[in-house]
């Protein structure tokens, strides 16, 4: 297989880099160490219990258990130390500086979660005028500022370097990815990229991992890897849209085995993932585990969340089951295949609820997670607490959404400290997407914090980035081709 069509986007002086590989570690600062007991009263509907799912192979992997020496950051770690963005270099590699990746999902391991403390309710708003209506955002930080990079609908990309309230158009090629792709952006040494392996599905976005790792689904649904000057192609039956997650093992995550025995079909297709395939990368890439979902239901999602729910330094595997007879559930499956917690099912097919982050959204921080529960009819953001082997809804904030009916658009919605309090919200969107609500749990129950006015309908994902002074900004696409930036 080619190298990937690497596009570099020259600022300053006018030189090209060589294409070289991007270096990259993986920061997994997310959950918050406390799980206090829980002192909320148990009052919702016990959990479905899924059915055990089957497995191959075993051996889940302690998150700290790098087989680098690299300085990865705990996953334990509260979000309110973590390292702006991404990441340390591998170790013993000339330490270059690393390279940073902005991403429709925010995190390589599928957790909507932006580090770093914002400002945002006190911040002018920027508007930036696009030459049409818009379908993604991504982001980076640059210099003290960040580049603001925008896919239209019609797949033609714009890009804007921002800084002191001010936006300046920058040329970045492609000046196109195929109409609805979602963009992958890579900062390096000054320099910013998009990356567009040939052969790729146009349907979802390659991903880097390691020293000069790329991975990326091929339009036959296989996972091409490509480390190290050699390819490897496993024939995964991947979604066609899958996200592939990355963790700081350099293991890969991904949906698999593509089927129609749910016919929901909100999410872009009629097609949902029969099955959850892990990844190794190293020594050499293959396929370490399968988890299969008992039929009849299906994940209903384009990914995972990779997080650690229960802060034992590993990784859960979060996914939205559904079925004719259950409808919606949020299950956590051990990286064994295992069932580690499991969510109350809607009771009923064709209701989706929408898994978005895993933060210490709690009142004392502790590790929650977040969903919208039908997000096309009346969402609902809801918070869970871990109790045991339970996923119980703490607390509920309706008048929200995060998702438009029959898109691929699955991350309009993203977590952080976007006020500098030092407690989490969620951004999203409210029901008619007109403004950003950052929605708290805190004492007492869910809140609205504060909102942010959109004047007009929010088109993309919920966009966010970490500057290089940890400072936050985000940003929205408007339909009527407007990019409005909220940015220190
Ligand atoms: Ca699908
Ligand atoms: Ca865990
Ligand atoms: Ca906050």
């Amino acid at each position: 297989m080619d190298n990937p069509e690497s596009v570099i986007m020259n600022f300053n002086p006018l030189h090209r880099t060589t294409g070289r590989p991007a270096v990259l570690r993986l920061t997994a600062g997310v959950a918050s160490v406390w799980m206090v007991a829980a002192l909320l009263a148990a009052c919702q509907t016990p959990a479905q219990s899924p059915a055990t799912a089957t497995v191959t192979e075993a051996e889940p992997a302690l998150i700290s258990a790098s087989a680098t020496q690299a300085a990865t950051k705990p996953i334990t770690e509260s979000i309110t130390t973590t390292n702006p963005v991404t990441g340390t270099t591998t170790a013993g590699l000339a330490a270059p500086a690393p390279a940073r990746l902005g991403m429709t999902q925010q995190r390589a391991d599928g957790n909507r979660l932006a580090a770093g403390r914002g400002s945002l309710p006190a911040l002018t708003l920027l508007d930036i005028p696009l030459d049409g209506p818009p379908a993604w955002v991504v982001a980076a930080p640059l210099d003290d500022g960040a580049l603001w990079v925008v896919a239209l609908a019609d797949g033609a990309i714009q890009a804007f370097m921002v800084k002191d309230n001010v936006a300046t158009p920058s040329s970045i090629t492609p000046a196109s990815l195929p109409p609805g792709a979602p963009p992958l952006l890579v900062v390096e040494d000054g320099q910013a990229r998009l990356v567009q392996p040939a052969g790729a599905s146009p349907l979802t976005a390659p991903v880097l991992f390691g020293a000069d790792g790329l991975a990326f689904i091929d339009k036959q649904g296989a996972l091409v890897i490509q480390q190290g000057g050699e390819t490897t192609t496993l024939d995964v039956n991947a979604l066609p849209d899958a996200r592939i997650l990355v963790d700081e093992a350099d293991r890969l995550l991904l949906l698999t085995d593509p089927t129609p025995r749910y016919d929901h079909g909100v999410l872009g297709d009629g097609l949902e993932a029969g099955a959850i395939a892990l990844v190794e990368t190293r020594p050499a890439p293959r396929l370490a585990r399968t988890i299969v979902i008992p039929e009849p239901r299906v994940v209903e999602g384009i990914a995972p969340i990779w997080a650690d729910l229960d802060g034992d330094g590993r990784r859960e595997i979060i996914v939205t089951l559904s079925g004719y007879e259950t409808g919606a559930q949020v299950v956590a499956y051990n990286e064994d295949g295992t069932v580690r917690a499991t969510g109350p099912a809607i009771g009923q097919g064709y209701r989706w609820r929408h898994q978005l982050a895993v933060a210490p959204f709690g009142p004392d921080g502790e590790t929650e997670l977040v969903d919208v529960l039908t997000p096309h009819i009346g969402g609902v953001v809801e918070f869970y607490a871990l109790e045991g082997d339970t996923l119980t809804v703490v607390a509920q904030q309706p008048g929200y959404t995060s998702h438009v009916i029959n898109t691929r658009n699955l991350d309009m919605a993203v977590a952080g400290d976007f006020d500098g309090d030092g407690r989490v919200e969620l951004l999203l969107p409210d029901q008619v997407r007109g403004e950003l609500g950052a929605v708290r749990h805190q004492d007492g129950g869910a809140t609205v914090a504060w909102t942010l006015p959109v004047d007009g309908q929010v088109a993309t994902n919920v966009a966010a980035v970490t500057l290089a002074d940890g400072g936050l900004a985000a940003a929205v696409g408007r339909a009527d081709g407007v990019l409005r930036v909220w940015q220190p």
